[in-house]
């Protein structure tokens, strides 16, 4: 938010400049979905995070690869547009285009708790993956610059948090003192 990740130093490590990126030793990933997949696959024990039955991780492959257009594509055009581009460019909102995002939210939203989550509490069943994880980020990034998420999708929130506890909110408060103070 400091953009920090535009600096030279950054771009040595990332050249698009983009975040996030996980460094392991030599290792470098600069996609977030390929990152999330090398953490729970190096370091998750317990195998919960990235199951390994070939069949559930596809499901959790099925959200992180249609979440790119859906959930973020929105969710972050949500927030760029309403939160993010009127205070680095000291502008009112382009209007017309937050409410596009805001539309596709409506239709992300339906389609998440339709298809992606069905009778489930998490993507695949009892247990978050890393797949809860990158959707209860998505969806948080829009609430904080003031989308209404629904009742189904705000509950599911409320489950991912009590899996994960004071972390939880711990990585979301950065995000969301950073919107109060821009539309302030
Ligand atoms: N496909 C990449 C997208 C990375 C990306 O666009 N990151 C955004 C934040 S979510 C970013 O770095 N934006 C800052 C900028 O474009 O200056 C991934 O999933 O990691």
């Amino acid at each position: 938010m400091k953009g920090q990740h535009l600096k030279k130093s950054f771009a040595d490590i990332n050249p698009f400049k983009k975040i996030p990126v996980v460094q392991d030793g030599n290792l470098l990933i600069i996609e977030s979905c390929a990152g999330l997949r090398y953490i729970a696959g190096q370091y998750d024990g317990s195998g919960q995070w990235y199951p390994g039955q070939l069949q559930v991780r596809a499901k959790v492959d099925e959200y992180l690869d249609w979440q790119h257009l859906n959930t973020r594509a929105h969710g972050m055009g949500y927030f760029r547009n309403k939160v993010l581009l009127p205070y680095l460019k000291k502008c009112p909102a382009d209007l017309a285009v937050v409410s596009e995002h805001s539309r596709e939210l409506d239709r992300v939203q339906e389609q998440f708790t339709s298809y992606f989550l069905g009778p489930r509490p998490f993507i695949t069943g009892d247990k978050p993956t890393i797949a809860d994880l990158l959707a209860a980020c998505e969806f948080e990034q829009p609430s904080a610059g003031g989308y209404k998420l629904k009742d189904p999708v705000l509950d599911y929130l409320a489950r991912v948090k009590a899996q994960i506890g004071p972390d939880y909110d711990k990585v979301h408060e950065n995000m969301k003192s950073f919107a109060q103070k821009c539309m302030n």
